[in-house]
């Protein structure tokens, strides 16, 4: 049944109305943005009363509920999906149409919510969408950042960031909720107390502190009529700067907060996989945490008097280390606000707290220096040591003597607080992201904490929304996939796909499949003619990573093999060469020199080999300015090969793959991550593997025994590519430019060998993978038989699966249901 406010004549008016209430203009004289705002609160008003029945059913219901923490929701833009998910978007589309209005163009005015760096923001986003979708009650729990990642600009080649203002013009799904405001403590002192009882207390003196105020954002479920909630949480100055404190004197004080709550909101922390140290940003973790937890007590608070049985209610799920402070913080509530005695508190914090590992990059890792984290917060520290201490114990215990055990294990070692070694202590699930990722977590990383609780590992393998990822990005192939299966099943059961392989010999079906890649990779061109002023062929095989820039990712052995190709022609021209495009998306840290060399080399690569006619536009290559997740959407929808090159052993999971596979392209990859996974759906014949196994790099790791130059000097093509890096060919004859990037695959790295990422390592492994897949691009029918068959056996990879098992588990969640009628 059909919303009655999406009927299409009770939409316009509410559009018209809108637009003249809140512009005091008509339709025509709007502006595009102006337009999207009041297509925008139309549709709000729609989700408003699902909100408000969801919000009373689980009321009513008490269900046991999670809170997804995460400093970061890489959510995408709301507009399309939110109407994708309430079954609206055809029928609000003809409604705009009729008013002249082009829906494809007011989605284009939404800025894009980016409060998240990669992988990890946009895994909670998707996990926010299948909650949903599933019926299960949840709360993301989030920062609601003034400044998302940056905006990335290209000039010269290099890469320019800019602030993205992306509240500027207000931001119509939103709901500021001050009601629910808390207050959170920062610094000062702990003065113990004792009361008649002779119980202690620990109270905070001269602290500083901030209002954390929530704004709520929907999570429509699709077709279900559940909405639930992501609360990000801003900050306010606790004191009205003007009227209270300035008239008391106080004015320093008064500034300070000022500062405080500005700060701490300012801005996402662009590193992905690197940690600082940084104080604002242990600010930040525990500005978000605090609050949230409040919030989650007071709501137990509400129906329940027995804080015993808040692991009955509600689960914890910290997403990385970032809000393990949840752990120390819960503790604290427990024994300082609610009086209650360690040991209860404990096991309480013990059932509702787990931890959801990332990455193995030993960069990544949290160890905050304890001088910071103590001074910052006190109470929260002193918990953390008696956590410790009781700790301690327990492993001497059970390995009595061993103190080689203890310095390795202990959460407060060589002065820091490690925030793995607490989350995993505190945590009831400990769980990798891919099955190779947990293998290698229980037997490197971990090792000594799998072996002393192996009950708590667990691995939970990464999955993606197909809302977003095919219906809303890739609408020709959604509807395609909707005939050929004769139901729309799949949008809530994805591995329904695998009815797709039974078109796999019909010529018909093939090429209609082929003809929207085609169609899809030419809505990609128009969008790099666009952006880009360079002209691709949508004949030529789409070539594609889209990705963060990190080394480990090797974008390098990419454009390497670029140069090599390039080298190729030149020296070949009679040589039949396929036509390609390789297409490159993303942003480097901010403050990571060498990923912007890459991103600059790729850029000159590109000048050179665009700007040839003697190679009759054989090679193009594109960089793509400010990837994000409005772009990616179109992107996945255009490949035709996925590049998932990672050094073996580093992509825990890897997200971007799984959104591939399921628009129709080919994995050319190494054995990692969930492209292992992959592999195992679709099968070894249909897919491009090549390169060391982590077992390989890992023993190469602990044993050494890599020689890059070894390689250098016995390959001469190879050997001529790297060598390019330092003689000017890409630089207009500059020989420092690329010194670095040619350096670090032939020179020791600090304690380590050269060529860290094991680049000239796997390049003829990966150069012989992508003559395969020429081979395999030309021959028609081949290809589309194997494309298809990545569609068709992506099944496993929705996170609706992810989800599922998450709630088996470890949340033991209760499934919930709203009615009908509105
Ligand atoms: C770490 C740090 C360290 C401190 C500074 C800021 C910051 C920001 C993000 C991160 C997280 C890096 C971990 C991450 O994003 N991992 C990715 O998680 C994806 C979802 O599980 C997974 O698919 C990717 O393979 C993995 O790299």
């Amino acid at each position: 049944m059909i919303n009655p406010r999406f009927e299409k004549q009770a939409f316009k008016k509410e559009v018209k109305n809108n637009v003249k209430t809140l512009f005091r203009k008509t339709i025509e004289e709007a502006t595009p943005q102006q337009l999207f705002q009041a297509v925008s609160y139309a549709v709000k008003e729609a989700i408003i009363d699902d909100w408000i029945a969801t919000q009373e059913q689980y009321e009513k219901d008490d269900p046991k509920m999670v809170y997804y923490m995460s400093m970061e929701f890489l959510m995408g833009r709301a507009l399309g999906n939110n109407l994708i998910n309430m079954t609206a978007y055809k029928e609000v589309k003809e409604a705009l149409d009729e008013l002249g209005i082009d829906l494809n163009a007011i989605e284009d005015q939404e800025p894009d919510p980016a409060l998240g760096n990669g992988g990890l923001g946009r895994l909670a986003a998707c996990f926010l969408d299948s909650l949903a979708t599933l019926g299960y009650a949840a709360y993301g729990c989030g920062i609601r950042y003034r400044y998302g990642m940056f905006k990335q600009k290209i000039e010269d080649g290099y890469q320019v960031e800019t602030p993205d203002n992306w509240l500027k013009d207000g931001n119509p799904f939103e709901l500021k909720r001050p009601e629910y405001a808390k207050e959170v403590r920062f610094g000062g002192n702990i003065r113990v107390e004792y009361d008649e009882h002779g119980k202690t207390h620990f109270v905070q003196e001269n602290y500083e502190s901030v209002l954390a105020v929530p704004y709520d954002y929907p999570i429509v479920g699709y077709n279900n009529h559940i909405v639930n909630t992501l609360r990000i949480w801003d900050a306010e100055p606790i004191v009205d700067f003007q009227l209270d404190s300035f008239d008391r004197g106080d004015y320093h004080k008064a500034v300070e907060q000022q500062n405080l709550a500005k700060n701490i909101v300012e801005v996402l922390y662009p590193n992905d996989n690197h940690y600082a140290g940084k104080e604002l940003r242990l600010k930040q973790q525990y500005f978000f945490v605090s609050a949230s937890l409040q919030a989650a007590i007071a709501k137990f608070k509400k129906k329940h008097t027995d804080l015993h049985e808040l692991p009955e209610k509600i689960t914890i799920q910290m997403n990385d280390t970032h809000p393990t402070v949840a752990v120390a913080e819960l503790m604290r509530i427990l024994l300082d606000e609610e009086n209650m005695e360690w040991n209860d508190a404990w096991e309480i914090t013990t059932k509702t707290c787990a931890y959801t590992n990332h990455t193995i990059m030993a960069e990544a890792l949290e160890k905050w220096p304890i001088d910071l984290f103590s001074k910052l917060l006190p109470r929260v520290y002193q918990i953390i040591q008696e956590i410790d201490r009781r700790f301690v114990i327990q492993v001497r215990e059970m390995y009595p003597g061993n103190e080689e055990k203890v310095a390795k294990m202990q959460i407060l070692r060589d002065g820091q607080v490690k925030m793995a070694h607490l989350a995993i202590v505190a945590g009831y699930s400990v769980n990798g992201v891919a099955r190779l990722h947990t293998e290698i977590l229980k037997k490197q990383e971990l090792r000594d904490f799998y072996e002393m609780m192996p009950e708590k590992f667990n691995n939970k393998t990464n999955g993606i929304t197909q809302r977003r990822f095919l219906m809303h990005g890739n609408p020709l192939l959604a509807d395609w996939v909707t005939e050929k299966l004769g139901t729309k099943d799949w949008i809530t059961d994805l591995p329904k796909m695998s009815g797709l392989k039974k078109w796999l010999d019909d010529e018909e079906a093939l090429k209609e499949f082929m003809s929207i890649k085609y169609e899809n990779k030419v809505r990609l061109a128009k969008y790099i003619k666009e952006h880009n002023g360079i002209e691709v062929d949508p004949t030529s095989i789409f070539d594609v990573q889209v990705k963060r820039l990190h080394e480990y990712k090797r974008q390098l052995l990419n454009i390497l093999h670029v140069m090599y190709l390039y080298n190729q022609i030149k020296e070949h021209p009679e040589k039949s060469f396929y036509p390609r495009t390789f297409i490159f998306g993303a942003k480097a840290s901010a403050g990571y020199i060498r990923a912007k060399q890459i991103i600059k080399l790729i850029n000159s690569v590109a000048d050179v080999v665009n700007n040839d006619r003697s190679i009759n536009g054989k090679l193009k290559v594109v960089f793509i300015e400010d990837y994000r997740v409005s772009n990616a959407e179109w992107i996945f929808a255009a490949a035709d090969v996925s590049e998932q090159i990672s050094t073996a052993s580093k992509e825990a999971s890897g997200t971007g793959n799984m959104k591939f596979m399921l628009n129709g392209a080919a994995t050319l990859g190494t054995m990692d991550g969930a492209n292992v996974e992959i592999v195992e759906e679709v099968g070894a014949d249909n897919a491009f593997i090549f390169g060391l196994s982590s077992d390989e790099v890992i023993n190469y790791e602990q044993n050494g025994g890599y020689d890059s130059r070894q390689i250098y000097n016995s390959d001469p093509e190879l050997k001529r590519v790297v060598d390019q890096l330092v003689d000017g060919t890409y630089a207009q004859g500059d020989t420092e430019m690329y010194r670095d990037l040619y350096n670090s695959l032939l020179m020791p790295q600090g304690n380590n060998q050269a060529d860290v990422y094991f680049i000239l390592k796997d390049f003829r492994s990966y150069a012989e993978a992508q003559e395969k897949v020429e081979a395999a691009y030309r021959d028609k029918d081949r290809w589309a038989k194997m494309v298809l068959l990545n569609t068709a056996s992506c099944g496993k990879f929705s996170s609706d699966r992810t989800i599922q098992e998450y709630v088996d588990d470890i949340w033991k969640l209760d499934k919930e249901t709203i009615s009908e009628e509105i």
